[in-house]
């Protein structure tokens, strides 16, 4: 019995803890297969209002999927009769990510220190984001050779400007106030007042008007200012930087900028691997036209196609396991990056069509 992820009802309100606190509650897929049918059962309970998400351990929401696992998986064969994890895995996440974005009742995350990547994808789904001052979050998958996932395609294009570009291929980690002025963060409650607000939510009146309301009211009662979001400072020059439909194009700007900030991120893009660049500034792109379960199916098939590469093993090689923070990329360069091996990992593939249809919630 895994005791990673907590699962309870108290009154009104369904309570999902993780609880991998050693991994900073980074979701594998026990978790996932865990937590997806209770979501299921709470959407169909008329006396379940609302859920909550949040992490163990003081120290991070959730630090992103098990993408470890995944790609220790991917040298080994797989017994007969059953699915590479990479298959499952990701079908898992993303149908996750999916359920929660569909979910209808009010879905409150209280997003409260790190949280990164997967962790974006457990949060950004739902109705309310609640963000804390012990917030860091970012999207940093290009280091890994991968691509800013479990929604990326859909809420990064939707950041001011080209805000989205610059948080997607840098993997710049960003704070609450930061939270609050992209749209991640829908209220700004202090650390402290955390668990006051889940007992609001148990003991609140839900015969008042809808259950969204009486979520927004409850939670704009404990809310706080956040503060001047710091990466504001820099949106006129991600604007002008991030624009370009080319990567090269995106660098050349960025040299043409003359300032620390611009020389910092050019430094930055040089450690991504360079398939990654490419590949992700083309789903923003693509995925910005799209909707959501649109953007699902596309982020499939660059899963699927990126872990096949050998930038992702490298990538989980450096950082994740020696941790040396050395890559050596394949290709090593955005020169060397075929466009139509860039276009090749768009292809659909034969097992896209694992999205439901979820059930409308009751109650
Ligand atoms: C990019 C990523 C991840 C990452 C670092 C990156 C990611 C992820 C983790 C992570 C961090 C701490 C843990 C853990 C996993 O780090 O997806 O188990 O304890 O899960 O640069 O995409």
């Amino acid at each position: 019995m895994s005791h990673d992820v907590l699962l309870e009802t108290r009154g009104p309100i369904g309570l999902v803890t993780l609880d991998r606190p050693r991994a900073l509650n980074a979701l594998d897929l026990g978790m996932i297969r865990r937590i997806h049918p209770q979501l299921e059962a709470w959407a169909r309970e008329p006396a379940v209002k609302a859920v909550v998400i949040r992490g163990a351990g003081g120290k991070a929401f959730c630090a992103g999927g098990d993408v470890r696992a995944v790609a220790a998986s991917l040298g080994t064969p797989v017994p007969e009769g059953q699915s590479p994890l990479v298959r499952d895995y990701f079908q898992g996440e993303y149908g996750l990510n999916h359920r929660i974005h569909h979910f209808g009742k009010p879905y409150i995350a209280f997003v409260d220190g790190i949280s990164m990547g997967g962790g974006l994808g457990l949060s950004f789904h739902g109705s309310h984001r609640v963000v804390t001052e012990r917030l860091t979050f970012s999207m940093p998958e290009t280091a890994i050779g991968f691509f800013p996932d479990v929604g990326g395609g859909w809420f990064l294009p939707r950041f001011p400007g080209e805000m989205g570009a610059y948080l997607g291929l840098t993997g710049t980690r960003a704070n609450a106030a930061d939270a609050m002025w992209l749209g991640y963060g829908t209220h700004h409650v202090e650390h402290s007042r955390l668990d006051a607000v889940l007992e609001a939510l148990v003991s609140a009146d839900w015969s008042t008007g809808s259950a969204q309301d009486v979520t927004t009211r409850l939670l704009a009662s404990f809310a706080t200012d956040a503060g001047p979001a710091p990466l504001r400072a820099h949106q006129p020059a991600v604007d002008r930087c991030f624009a370009a439909d080319r990567v090269e194009d995106i660098l050349t700007a960025l040299s043409a900028e003359g300032t620390e900030w611009a020389e910092a991120t050019r430094a930055t893009l040089a450690r991504m691997s360079p398939t990654s660049l490419k590949v992700t500034l083309r789903q923003l792109r693509t995925c910005r036209a799209l909707s959501y379960d649109e953007v699902v199916r596309v982020e499939y098939r660059l899963s699927q196609a990126l872990t096949e590469r050998p930038d992702f093993r490298e990538g989980i090689r450096a950082v994740l396991v020696d941790k040396d923070q050395r890559p050596r990329w394949s290709p090593a360069t955005l020169a060397e990056v075929r466009d139509a091996d860039v276009e090749a990992c768009f292809a659909p593939r034969a097992d896209d069509a694992f999205l439901p249809s979820p059930a409308p919630a009751r109650g």
